[in-house]
């Protein structure tokens, strides 16, 4: 078993903590707890790098080692770091379980030392039909973000 974490930092209020795991070569399993936003969907990606020297924005597109399009965790044409969005309550925290097989923690496509990042707004999937649907899925801004970073 691999393990990671992301301590997930901002300079909007937001903060939480997003764990990492993964038996030999299987699915990636991710869980997370997430405060201080607003209610409703975000957007919510692993970026390629792990560098936020000038915050969450330095942490590069979505991760996309395959050169494919912004889409759904579900659909074959997406970035490796499409993991959707997360679901906030009205109080303002969310907590989440996701899987998926394209975020592996070893080899050459692992996220270790890359960024999960937090947006403004709901991530469209590539279906929204904006001029960013296809690379960002319009989510807006980065508003929190942290470097995955394995855990013993
Ligand atoms: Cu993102
Ligand atoms: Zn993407």
């Amino acid at each position: 078993m691999v393990k990671a974490v992301a301590v997930l930092n901002s300079n909007e209020g937001v903060s939480g903590t997003v764990y990492f795991t993964q038996e030999g070569h299987g699915l990636t399993t991710v869980t997370g707890s997430l405060s201080g936003l607003k209610p409703g969907l975000h957007g919510f990606h692993v970026h390629a790098l792990g560098d936020t020297t000038n915050g969450c924005l330095s942490t590069g597109p979505h991760f996309n080692p395959a050169g494919k399009e912004h889409g759904a965790p579900e659909d074959d044409n997406r970035h490796a770091g499409d993991l959707g969005n997360v679901t906030v309550g009205e109080d303002g925290t969310a907590t989440f379980t996701v899987v998926d097989s394209q975020i592996p923690l070893t080899g050459p496509n692992s996220i270790v030392g890359r960024a999960v990042v937090v947006h403004g707004d709901p991530d469209d999937l590539g279906k929204g039909g904006h001029e960013l649907s296809k690379s960002t899925g319009n989510a807006g801004g980065r508003v929190a973000c942290g470097i995955i970073g394995l855990q013993a």
